[in-house]
């Protein structure tokens, strides 16, 4: 039924413009080439022009990855070969326009789920895919945050996840993002983390499997996974993966965006030495963030972003403050700042020796 209103020619008041196929074929276009994390590709803080549809591929690599020290291994699924997959970044009011390719030599039928989309399971339900077969889907990114992108195969869905299919998609408000006064926050640098609960099974011996096949490993991962107790808690595919070589780096003075993914279990991030300047812990950035955070929290099946200006160099830790997942099953990453120390902030008066009477 058309409102009579409407049917004078006068529109009724809407709360959104929804483009016709012609509106959004007159927008510019933009292909972007995505890098592995935790970098994250070039973009605009503030959106200089009007919405774009912005072009993305990805390619699904199924592959065995070695995800500790001890040689352990997962029989693996990812967006891009990579632990999470690469981040996304829009301006809100832009289109995502991603292009799905299932390569030949995978195993799995996948497809993608954004949870910064509208409509169709995320758009699991337009974009499933076979080995050897790609899809294009388009979806319009109306909020801004950071949004958890997954897989979600009917009937496999949880598997998929768990073994590594997601990712964060970030939607930048069009004019940047700000504080509770509405003052603009900018970052120099955006670093992206992806936390994986993994569920290596173990062999009679109590040794961990390893799986010639993915479909292989399907029935004894689905056993431990109802246990509800990963075996390894991994930042980016692999205990260590951000420590070392892969530690992210910094200086005194600069400021950085961290995004943290977690799409199937609840963690609590936690910057030792530092803090979060600003977070939006449930990652939208229309609602105010909080200041002067020491742990924040990231729901299972979200993305976060936390804010931080450092003030001190030396060997930071990121990490799960769940102790115990951080140190002994692997939610842990190092950032290395380099700068003149600040004896205002934080001096030993005196250094350790023995007691004095
Ligand atoms: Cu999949």
């Amino acid at each position: 039924m058309v409102a009579p209103a409407m049917a004078k020619g006068k529109s009724a008041p809407v709360a959104e413009k929804f483009l016709s196929e012609p509106e959004i074929a007159k927008l510019k276009r933009v292909k972007v080439d995505l890098v592995a994390p935790p970098m994250v590709h070039k973009h605009e803080q503030v959106a200089s022009g009007a919405p774009r549809i912005v072009e993305f591929r990805m390619e699904i690599e199924e592959k065995k990855m070695v995800i500790d020290d001890k040689g352990t291994t997962l029989q693996a699924m990812t967006f891009n070969g990579s632990m999470p997959g690469p981040t996304l970044v829009v301006s809100a009011g832009d289109y995502v326009e991603l292009t799905l390719v299932n390569k030949a030599s995978n195993a799995m039928p996948h497809n993608v789920d954004f949870h910064a989309a509208t409509g169709a399971l995320g758009g699991a339900k337009l974009t499933n895919v076979n080995p050897g077969e790609q899809v294009t889907l388009r979806f319009k990114a109306d909020r801004p945050g950071t949004f958890v992108y997954h897989c979600a195969p009917e009937g496999m869905v949880p598997w998929h996840v768990v073994a590594g299919m997601s990712g964060t998609l970030m939607v930048l408000p069009r004019d940047g993002l700000k504080d509770p006064a509405g003052n603009p926050l900018r970052y120099d640098t955006v670093y992206t983390i992806g936390e994986f609960d993994l569920y290596i099974p173990k062999d009679e011996n109590g040794k961990y499997k390893d799986y010639k096949t993915l479909s292989e490993s399907y029935g004894d991962t689905v056993e431990v996974m109802r246990k509800l107790v990963p075996s390894h808690i991994v930042f980016n595919g692999k205990v260590g993966a951000l420590t070392g070589e892969g530690a992210l780096k910094a200086k005194v003075g600069e400021t950085i965006l961290l995004i943290h993914s977690q799409a199937n279990r609840d963690t609590r991030p936690h910057l030792i030495g530092g803090h979060g300047d600003w977070v939006w812990e449930t990652g939208k950035f229309a609602n105010p963030p909080e200041k002067d955070l020491e742990t924040w929290f990231i729901r299972g099946g979200s993305a976060g972003a936390a804010l931080y200006t450092f003030k001190q160099p030396g060997v930071y830790a990121y990490l799960n403050h769940n102790l115990i997942e951080a140190f002994e099953l692997g939610a842990a990453g190092h950032i290395v700042v380099e700068g003149k120390w600040n004896d205002d902030l934080m001096k030993q008066i005196k250094a350790p020796g023995p007691i004095v009477a």
